[in-house]
C-alpha cells in the first residue's frame, strides 16, 4: 500500500504510482497508450509525473520536477470503467473540458483508495 503522506503539506492528499492512459482530448477519442505514472493529488489538481525520479512527496513542489500533465478536478467525474480496458481495477476521469483518462492497478485496494480520495475531492469542489 502507498505511504501515509499526511501531514508533509497541508495541500498534499496523497501520491502513488497508477497506471495511467488518456483516451480522449477535448472529447476526441485517442488511441490508448497504458503507462505507469506517478499521480500526485494536491489542492485542487490530480498531477502526473512520467519521471521516476519524482517519485517521492516533494516532486510536486514547483521547481521540483517538472509534471507530464495536470488535471483540474473542478467539475470532473469519476465512475468505474472496467467495461473500457480489458484490464482490472480500472476508473475514468472525465475533465470538464473532455479530456478522459483511465488508471488503473493491480491493487483493488488500492484504487479504491484513488477513486475515494479523488471523489471527495470532486464533492467538496461541487459544494464550492
Ligand atoms: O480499448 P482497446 O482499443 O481494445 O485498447 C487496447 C489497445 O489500445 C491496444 O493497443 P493497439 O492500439 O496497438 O491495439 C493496447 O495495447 C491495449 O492495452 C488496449 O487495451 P486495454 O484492454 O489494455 O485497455
Amino acid at each position: 500500500s502507498s505511504p501515509d503522506i499526511e501531514g508533509v503539506s497541508p495541500e498534499l492528499e496523497k501520491a502513488g504510482l497508477l497506471n495511467k492512459t488518456k483516451i480522449a482530448e477535448g472529447g476526441r477519442k485517442l488511441r490508448k497508450n497504458w503507462n505507469p505514472s506517478w499521480v500526485v493529488l494536491v489542492g485542487n489538481s490530480l498531477v502526473f509525473f512520467k519521471d521516476p525520479k519524482s517519485q517521492n512527496p516533494d516532486s510536486w513542489k514547483p521547481g521540483n520536477s517538472r509534471p507530464e500533465s495536470s488535471v483540474d478536478l473542478r467539475g470532473a467525474q469519476l465512475q468505474w470503467a472496467d467495461d473500457l480496458s480489458s484490464r482490472k481495477n480500472v476508473f475514468k476521469l472525465r475533465t470538464i473540458t473532455g479530456n478522459e483518462f483511465l488508471l488503473q492497478s493491480e491493487t483493488e485496494s488500492l484504487i479504491r483508495e484513488w477513486y475515494r480520495t479523488i471523489q471527495n475531492v470532486i464533492d467538496r469542489l461541487d459544494k464550492e
